[in-house]
């Protein structure tokens, strides 16, 4: 499979993971998760990259220099921005590549402002609720599509 290129964002307090509230977001933390998923993508020579803010313009800035780096995919959990972010969303729309959105809890099980995602209107897949192997599943997506369509 040729190079491809992934970026997987975390949005804020996702560098808490592991270290608070794991009823919700499981233990792991998210150097296990990135380190795991360079794992997963270096099984198929893949170039990876994760970066984590708490700051809505830090992400938006890594969105837009992943629409010039070759980047086509992005895995992403905008975290409480998913639910407030319009400008998140707009960068998303300027992006050409798959972009995945991942949440580690049930979003649709909480409080009824973590129904809506500004970031769904333009995510190519959703996933919710599968804990941190979400992101797995959402690099096995990308991987799965790249093998089909090349
Ligand atoms: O379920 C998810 O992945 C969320 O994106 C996580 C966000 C929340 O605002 C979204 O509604 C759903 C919160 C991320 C905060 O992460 C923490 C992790 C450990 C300890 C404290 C916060």
């Amino acid at each position: 499979m040729s190079q491809f290129r992934v970026l997987v964002l975390h949005g804020p307090s996702l560098n808490l993971l592991g270290t608070r509230q794991p009823e919700i977001y499981g233990h792991e933390t998210l150097d296990d998760v990135n380190h795991a998923l360079h794992e997963k993508a270096g099984l198929v020579g893949w170039d990876l990259e994760c970066f984590q803010s708490n700051h809505e313009g830090a992400l938006i800035d890594a969105i837009h220099a992943a629409r010039l780096d070759g980047t086509r995919g992005i895995i992403i959990n905008p975290a409480a921005f998913t639910h407030t972010s319009v400008a998140i969303l707009d960068a998303l729309n300027a992006f050409e590549g798959t972009v995945i959105e991942v949440h580690i809890s049930n979003v649709h099980k909480r409080e009824s402002f973590r129904h809506h995602s500004y970031v769904s209107l333009r995510a190519d897949g959703v996933i919710a609720g599968l804990g941190t192997q979400g992101y797995h599943a959402a690099l096995d997506a990308l991987i799965e599509a790249a093998r089909v369509t090349g």
